[in-house]
């Protein structure tokens, strides 16, 4: 019995020293491979940027010798090209950098981008985040400018807004996108009434103005409502040799103006042809007139109203019902009557706010403001 004990201890023994031992070899061969595969794929990575660099190298040299023409008629290719050389060939970066400010020249007068009629409704809800991914071109507050030519005009687009929130966002997803394809330098000023006292649309707009130019130097002003969509994106937002009215064939009024003077809506004025009529009145309080006194101002400067045609210029309205604290003003048609008179006493001369909040959002810059009260 004990001499059986013993070899069935050595066997035990022997069998051990052999799990051992494949253990052992069963870990060098893992690990002898694992390192030979990170060899492998950095040996690949190495071989792809060599190959990248020779095909790159190939391209420049190829183009300008062999294709001169075609380089020049493809204006973006060769830059295309160019590009990556720049990192794989590092002396003189700053020469290159330059290099594309001195080329920028004025976009064209018409946008080439533009494609003509569009396709607006509201039943399909749009959310905030979506319209960012849609727009990645555009800077914090809502601004935006051409990457490859200079905008013709500086436009700051002025919303006079409270508790419009779910027609901003149908503005925001469908202006981003003209605006862009219409090649301007723009900025989006939603100004925002604080409080709950009666609502007024053109003191707002004075005031979108001027704090506008304080944040950049903006030569024309675009003024729109909350809940106006252009239905074509050849009505660019931009200014005239005259003042300009916009919005001037609405679904609301079944896709025509309502009266000849009419200049509500959506409307644009350079820097010049504002200050020429001082501005916008700061007194009309709830709903109405304001838009009149402007054309009166205008008509008084002998200003003329210039416009889109028909076509160009629908424009859908967003249903909604009459906001609270926006009642009709009843003493609009004597105010209108007087614009002549008091217009060079009010207006942004006399225009006094208080600036409450100043909100740099992704789509836009919301400017919140005491206006006071009547
Ligand atoms: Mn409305």
């Amino acid at each position: 019995m004990p001499a059986d004990s013993t070899v069935n201890f050595n066997l035990l023994h022997r069998t051990c020293k052999l799990v051992v031992l494949l253990c052992v070899l069963h870990i060098s061969v893992t690990v002898v491979f694992y390192v030979r595969s990170l060899d492998i794929r950095f040996a690949f990575v190495q071989n792809q940027q060599s190959h990248n660099n020779t095909q790159r190298i190939r391209k420049t040299e190829f183009i300008p010798r062999k294709e001169p023409k075609e380089a020049e008629i493809h204006k973006e290719a060769p830059e295309e090209v160019q590009q990556p050389e720049q990192k794989s060939t590092e002396p003189q970066p700053e020469e290159k950098a330059e290099e594309p400010e001195k080329k920028m020249e004025k976009c064209p007068e018409t946008s080439p981008l533009l494609v003509g009629p569009l396709r607006v409704e509201f039943n399909t809800p749009v959310s905030l985040e979506q319209i960012k991914k849609d727009n990645p071109d555009l800077r914090p507050g809502g601004r935006f400018k051409p990457k490859d030519c200079v905008a013709q005009q500086k436009v700051a687009i002025i919303i006079p807004f409270r508790k419009r929130d779910e027609h901003l966002k149908f503005w925001l997803h469908y202006l981003h996108p003209i605006l862009q394809r219409q090649q301007l330098d723009y900025g989006v000023y939603v100004i925002n009434q604080e409080g709950d006292e009666i609502f007024n649309r053109a003191k707002l707009l004075n005031i979108g103005y001027s704090e506008a130019l304080k944040e950049y130097d903006y030569e024309c002003f675009v003024f729109s409502d909350v809940d106006l969509i252009p239905m074509d994106d050849r009505n660019t937002y931009r200014c005239f040799s005259q003042p300009r009215h916009l919005s001037v064939s609405m679904d609301k009024f079944g896709f025509r103006l309502p009266y000849s003077q009419y200049f509500g809506g959506v409307s644009s004025m350079s820097k010049e042809q504002y200050l020429k009529i001082n501005g916008f009145p700061n007194n009309y309080w709830g709903w109405g007139g304001e838009d009149d006194d402007i054309y009166n101002r205008l008509a008084s400067k002998g200003m003329s109203i210039s416009r889109p045609n028909g076509e160009t210029g629908k424009c859908r309205m967003i249903r909604h019902q009459r906001d609270k604290q926006n009642e009709p003003n009843p003493q609009r048609f004597n105010r209108i009557a007087h614009t002549r008179e008091t217009m060079y006493k009010d207006g942004i001369n006399s225009l006094s706010y208080r600036v409450v909040k100043i909100e740099k959002f992704d789509l836009f810059t919301k400017i919140t403001v005491d206006v006071g009260k009547p």
